[in-house]
């Protein structure tokens, strides 16, 4: 009998799903969640023939090297800046990600951000929960916050998630312009609603700035304290990308100066750890990366996760064909390459 080909999960994930894998492969799930050190990615790649990882293992060439039995890795997201896939390419190791199904969820979530930074809700929530609505007198002009209906939507970044959330804005009556590395087909722009513009305008313009960038080397910092200058003071900005496209510090010394208005956050520069100036701001919504974070959507991207890696090992209905590989050319290596 040949053997299963032998798969590390390296999140804790959702039984079913172990149990879809099982029926093709022989699975190694942690049990614990933890970030895992470049050594023990090293060690524990040595020995598998695929691995589903989450954000915060980094998939590079020091990690990779010498390793001669693994062909497929499935990330846990659809953003994969923790994957270096220059380096899987030459080590003929097939990148996956999950995109698609969190699109909706993540554009709801971005929303909900924006809302509620605009709106003051967690601090707002704080002042109840602390028992100052009983023991004081609410004034008629206590708690003002920023109007999101009417206003104009600025969105950085116009991939699939960027436009799900340029869709939303038609119920709200706003204006929406978008800041993108090139135009959308005009039947794109459409039915999104949205308008292309520069970046300082779309800074000086946005009443609500909306950051759905890929994390790149080039991205970082898109957003900096002359960014920040450039934007309205009555302004909200939300980052539901990834940490590092926003300067931290100078968001937060924008929002204590009273440069802008609020901002939402669920991605930070450094997560876990959040810079200790916005943790004492009360203008700023934290959230700690949860935007895909509905019972439904994490399902789904566990399920594109698996299958990707069950088909990449030439197993099940789609052997062979991996629903969302980032580098497919790899494959067409692995009969000579690859045990
Ligand atoms: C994370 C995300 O995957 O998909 C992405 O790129 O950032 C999120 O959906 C999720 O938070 C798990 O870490």
């Amino acid at each position: 009998m040949i053997a299963k080909p032998k798969v590390w999960v390296a999140r804790p994930l959702f039984p079913d799903v172990l149990a879809r894998l099982a029926e093709y492969v022989d699975v190694q799930a942690e049990a614990v969640e933890r970030k895992h050190s470049a050594a023990e990615l090293r060690e524990k790649l040595a020995h598998v023939d695929g691995a589903l990882i989450g954000l915060s293992d980094r998939i590079d060439a020091a990690v990779l090297e010498g390793n001669q039995r693994l062909k497929v890795v499935a990330n846990l997201g659809v953003g994969y800046n923790n994957l270096d896939l220059d380096a899987m390419s030459k080590a003929g190791v097939l990148a996956c990600n999950t995109p698609d199904v969190l699109t909706e969820t993540v554009a709801d979530y971005a929303w909900a951000l924006m809302l509620a930074a605009a709106r003051r809700m967690g601090a707002a929530e704080r002042w109840l929960r602390a028992g100052h609505w009983a023991t004081s007198r609410m004034r008629f002009d206590d708690w003002l916050g920023v109007d999101v209906h009417g206003r104009t939507l600025g969105i950085l970044g116009m991939g699939r998630i960027g436009r799900a959330i340029a869709r939303r804005a038609a119920g709200f009556d706003m204006r929406v312009i978008y800041h993108n590395r090139s135009r959308l087909p005009e039947a794109v722009e459409r039915e999104s609603g949205a308008t292309l513009v520069g970046k300082p305008e779309l800074l000086r313009q946005a009443d609500h700035l909306l950051l759905v960038l890929p994390f790149t080397v080039a991205n970082r910092h898109a957003i900096g304290a002359e960014e920040l200058a450039q934007m309205k003071p009555s302004a909200v900005l939300v980052n539901i990308a990834r940490g590092g496209i926003v300067d931290d510090a100078a968001l937060a010394a924008a929002l204590r100066d009273g440069k802008l208005a609020a901002a939402g956050l669920d991605v930070f520069e450094g997560e876990p750890v959040v810079h200790p100036d916005l943790l004492a701001l009360d203008n700023v919504v934290l959230s700690p990366h949860i935007a895909s974070a509905s019972e439904d959507t994490r399902r789904s991207m566990a399920r594109v996760a698996a299958e990707n890696v069950i088909a990449a090992l030439g197993c099940g209905e789609a052997a062979g064909k991996p629903p969302t590989p980032l580098n497919p050319a790899v494959m067409s290596h692995w009969a000579t390459r690859k045990a």
